[in-house]
């Protein structure tokens, strides 16, 4: 039964007789396909200490209780509205933003919709094995975070597909539940969301890279002009964070290990012979799971992301940070394929939104990735990971058909094909990688040996405290 102790929410769904009707129907399609596609034997019985959100003040986020994962009570929160809130860019600066989603924007809003919806219980089927292997309990832990919190952004992206799209948000929100990440014949929508993700490195990698598109993604969709939008999507950015934070302190916590590993050895190069993952392996992770979201930002010439910048449904990251919000007369300077070269090219900035939002992605990740490098300057060590530049790897775009090696130089296709595991994951590096986290670890303060415990626990809890419980 729909009701709201069952599912926290702020958006008065006890009046709203509508929202109850789909969700009604939803919900337990939803649970299902849970059952079905989420964490893998992790469902009966095992209670997790999870963070509920129950409102959206500070404490109303950062409500912890142990749960059964298909008992976790999914909510549905906007952020605060701002008074008089005013559109912030494109044709209708300066108007009222908008309640009521506008018919003439409609199919574009729901297609923004959908394709941000379809990213969430895609990464949830991506990460369902990793309970499997995990490196210790509090990764469990943190594992099972992102995944309730992934789904709680489908519900996000539901709510606004119930209650502003009719029956077209009806068929929408049953078709988010029934592509399937990797299918062959009902794919996820956006590539880096067929990928497998098979190994907690690369778990790491894509809350580290692909959360992170999340975050440039959310960050514009807050600025839409389509206020429940904007409000749904600014409080998701505070969960958005935690995973980053999972992601950037993991593959932290495997490379202080590594360093350990090193030094102990007397820096013999052969990290592997001692159970941890080595650096040039780590760089291979960075190099793939970059490369496959800067895709996510789509082409770098768009006329839809002009369409949906002109709009106001799709603004840039921190819009106020600029000074010009017309964005009729600016143009952007890039780098295109020309005459077998590549050239500087001056394209309208309209057209290039994809690109803007890309460069602030690159700019946030290239500050993460030199936090990491601290850790090799605190060890006196002269190695360092970093960024492959934008061409590298790319499946969309106009680098797409073209092979450069992680500094930009152009390849061949044949040297490209000969070469590409110098600086992507071969099928041995998975092999060893799956054979280091073959056994999990379950016992509350033990590690793999691949990976440093956290500075501290979650929540002021201690870092052996049992985050994960096994019933009877
Ligand atoms: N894969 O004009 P273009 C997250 C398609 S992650 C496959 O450049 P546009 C999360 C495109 O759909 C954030 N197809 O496209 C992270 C279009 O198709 P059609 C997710 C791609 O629309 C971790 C065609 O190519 N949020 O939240 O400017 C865990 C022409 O392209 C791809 C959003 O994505 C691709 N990578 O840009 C959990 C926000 N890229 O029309 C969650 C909403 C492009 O020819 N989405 N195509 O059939 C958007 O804003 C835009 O759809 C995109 C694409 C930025 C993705």
């Amino acid at each position: 039964m729909i009701s709201a102790e069952t599912i926290p929410n702020n958006v008065g769904l006890s009046s709203n007789k509508r929202l109850q009707r789909a969700l009604e129907y939803w919900q337990p399609k939803y649970i299902q396909w849970w059952k079905d596609m989420g964490p893998q034997g992790f469902q009966d019985y095992h209670q997790v200490y999870v963070r509920t959100a129950v409102s959206v003040d500070a404490s109303g986020w950062a409500h912890f209780e142990y749960v059964r994962l298909p008992e976790y009570r999914w909510g549905i929160f906007l952020a605060d509205p701002v008074h008089d809130r005013r559109i912030g860019f494109g044709d209708f600066l300066g108007q009222p933003v908008w309640q009521e989603v506008p018919g003439e924007f409609r199919n574009q809003l729901r297609r923004l919709i959908v394709t941000q919806g379809d990213t969430e219980p895609a990464s949830v089927e991506q990460q369902r094995w990793l309970g499997q292997r995990c490196p210790s309990m509090y990764d469990l832990r943190n594992l099972f975070q992102v995944n309730v919190e992934e789904g709680r952004h489908l519900w996000a992206m539901v709510y606004l597909l119930h209650s502003y799209f009719g029956r077209d948000g009806r068929d929408e929100a049953e078709e988010l539940l029934a592509r399937q990440s990797g299918n062959r014949d009902k794919p996820r929508i956006l590539d880096a969301f067929n990928e497998p993700i098979e190994n907690w490195l690369d778990f790491f990698m894509f809350t580290m890279f692909t959360d992170r598109d999340g975050k440039s993604q959310l960050l514009s969709l807050s600025e839409s002009s389509l206020d429940p939008l904007s409000r749904t999507t600014r409080f998701m950015l505070t969960e958005e964070a935690h995973h980053m934070f999972v992601g950037e302190t993991g593959i932290a916590r495997i490379i202080e290990r590594t360093c350990q590993l090193l030094q102990g050895a007397g820096y013999s190069e052969d990290v592997r012979k001692l159970g941890g993952i080595d650096l040039p392996t780590i760089q291979k992770f960075i190099n793939l799971w970059f490369s496959l979201s800067l895709d996510l930002h789509g082409n770098e010439i768009s006329t839809n992301a002009a369409t949906y910048f002109g709009n106001g449904l799709k603004g840039r990251a921190q819009e106020e940070k600029w000074d010009d919000h017309h964005v009729t007369e600016a143009i952007y300077e890039l780098e295109v394929p020309g005459d077998g070269r590549l050239e500087r090219k001056a394209i309208p900035m309209r057209t290039a939104m994809n690109e803007v939002l890309r460069d602030w992605y690159v700019g946030d990740c290239e500050a993460g990735v030199q936090r990491w490098n601290k850790i090799f300057e605190r060890h006196s060590m002269a190695d360092r990971l970093r960024l492959p530049d934008r061409k590298f790897n790319r499946g969309i775009g106009m680098f797409s058909s073209m092979h450069f090696d992680p500094h930009g130089t152009p390849l061949s296709k044949a040297d490209w094909e000969r070469r590409k595991h110098e600086w992507l994951p071969s099928p041995a590096d998975r092999e060893y990688l799956l054979s280091i986290m073959a056994t999990p670890v379950y016992e509350p303060g033990q590690f793999a040996n691949y990976i440093a415990p956290p500075v501290r626990g979650i929540n002021r809890q201690p870092i052996n405290f049992e985050y994960v419980r096994t019933e009877g």
